[in-house]
C-alpha cells in the first residue's frame, strides 16, 4: 500500500513536471528569452568572427591610436583627427600575420580649401582609391583590399590629399600648421 501510494505520488509528481515542462515551453516569455539567446550568440559569432574589426581608430584620441596612427596625424579635437600634420600625409601603420582580405572603411571630411582636388588612399605602395570630392563635406568609403596590396609584417596605408593652412585661407588666423583632411574613424575588418 505504501508502496503503491508512493509510486502513485511519483506518477502524479511526474506528470505535474510533464504538465510544468510543458506550460514553460508554451510560454511566452521563455519564447522570447530563448529567442533572444539564439541572437546574443549570432550577435557573438558575428563579432568575434566575422565583422570585429582588426582596427578601429575614432579619432578620439585613444592611447591605442597612437600605435597605428603613424605620421601627419594632428591631436584629437575630441571625435576627429586632421591630417596635413608638418606637411606629411596621415598615415596608418599595422602588422599582418596572416594575409587576407579585408575592408577598410574610412569616413572623412573635405574642407572647401581643397575640395576640387584628388584624395587618395595608397596601401603599401598600391592606390586603391582615387576621387575628386565633389565639394567639401562628408565622404565615407568602403574599399576592399585584396590579398595582393596586402603583406606579412608590417602595412602602411597612406591618405593623400593637398595641404593648406588656416593662414592661406584666412590672413587674419595666425595658424600657419599644415592640415588635409579631418578623419572621423578608420577601420579594417
Ligand atoms: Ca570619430
Amino acid at each position: 500500500m505504501g508502496f503503491a501510494s508512493g509510486g502513485s505520488n511519483a506518477s502524479d509528481s511526474l506528470d505535474t513536471q510533464k504538465q510544468n515542462y510543458v506550460v514553460e515551453i508554451d510560454n511566452g516569455d521563455d519564447k522570447a528569452i530563448a529567442d533572444s539567446h539564439d541572437l546574443s550568440l549570432d550577435k557573438n559569432v558575428d563579432k568575434e568572427d566575422m565583422h570585429k574589426p582588426f582596427i578601429e581608430i575614432d579619432m578620439a584620441g585613444a592611447e591605442s591610436e597612437n600605435g597605428v596612427l603613424s605620421s601627419g596625424w594632428w591631436n584629437s579635437e575630441g571625435n576627429s583627427r586632421w591630417s596635413g600634420k608638418d606637411n606629411k600625409h596621415g598615415t596608418v601603420t599595422f602588422t599582418l600575420s596572416e594575409i587576407k582580405s579585408c575592408i577598410l572603411t574610412v569616413r572623412f571630411f573635405v574642407p572647401e580649401h581643397i575640395s576640387d582636388k584628388h584624395v587618395r588612399i595608397i596601401v603599401n605602395g598600391s592606390e586603391v582609391l582615387d576621387i575628386v570630392p565633389d565639394g567639401s563635406g562628408i565622404i565615407e568609403k568602403n574599399i576592399e583590399l585584396s590579398e595582393k596590396v596586402l603583406r606579412m609584417g608590417e602595412n602602411n596605408i597612406m591618405f593623400k590629399a593637398s595641404f593648406w593652412s588656416p593662414k592661406k585661407v584666412d590672413p587674419k588666423l595666425k595658424d600657419e600648421g599644415s592640415r588635409s583632411i579631418a578623419f572621423d574613424f578608420i577601420s579594417i575588418e
